[in-house]
């Protein structure tokens, strides 16, 4: 479905195709403003929202690769990787702070984009999260669209 091969991708009705997560993201948020998925777009508090998208995106979700696309990936170099990695999450530990959420009080589009990444990585690298990481990724399990949705994916 994605001419770039690879996901997410989400087909809208007229057939518009659009990818980058980030992106796909904004869009749910910014055609659904009622839902409250993310700040009034034309202020500085978008655009920092925005920094923690691209944040997760490039710091996180694709320092991924050593660990699931790359099959030949030296002890030396994973080492160097996983490193890197807990110093993004780190950064995203202090952002969170002792807030419920990654924006402040309530649940936005950049927490369920932080969920699947702290989520991957601590499955990928076998690592506790910091600070109130842990604490946040199991209040957002228990979110129930969160658990239909690893329910109609099948994952435990
Ligand atoms: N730039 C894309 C990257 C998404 C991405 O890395 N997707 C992974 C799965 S989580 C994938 O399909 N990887 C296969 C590949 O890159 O070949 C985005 O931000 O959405």
């Amino acid at each position: 479905m994605n001419p770039k091969s690879y996901v997410p991708a989400l087909l809208l009705p007229d057939g518009t195709l659009l990818t980058e997560t980030a992106v796909l993201l904004n869009y749910i948020a910014d055609t659904w403003p009622e839902a409250k998925l993310a700040p009034p777009r034309g202020n500085l508090a978008r655009v920092r929202f925005d920094e923690g998208l691209q944040f997760i995106a490039t710091e996180l979700h694709k320092g991924f690769a050593p660990f699931t696309l790359m099959p030949n990936t030296s002890e030396e170099s994973k080492r160097w990787a996983a490193q890197r990695l807990a110093g993004r999450v780190g950064l995203l530990a202090e952002a969170l702070a002792d807030r419920p959420f990654l924006h402040g009080e309530a649940f936005t589009v950049l927490d369920a984009y932080a969920y699947f990444a702290l989520r991957t990585y601590r499955h990928l690298l076998r690592v506790d999260l910091p600070g109130a990481l842990g604490s946040y990724l199991e209040r957002l399990s228990e979110r129930p669209a969160v658990r239909a949705t690893l329910t109609a994916e099948g994952i435990a």
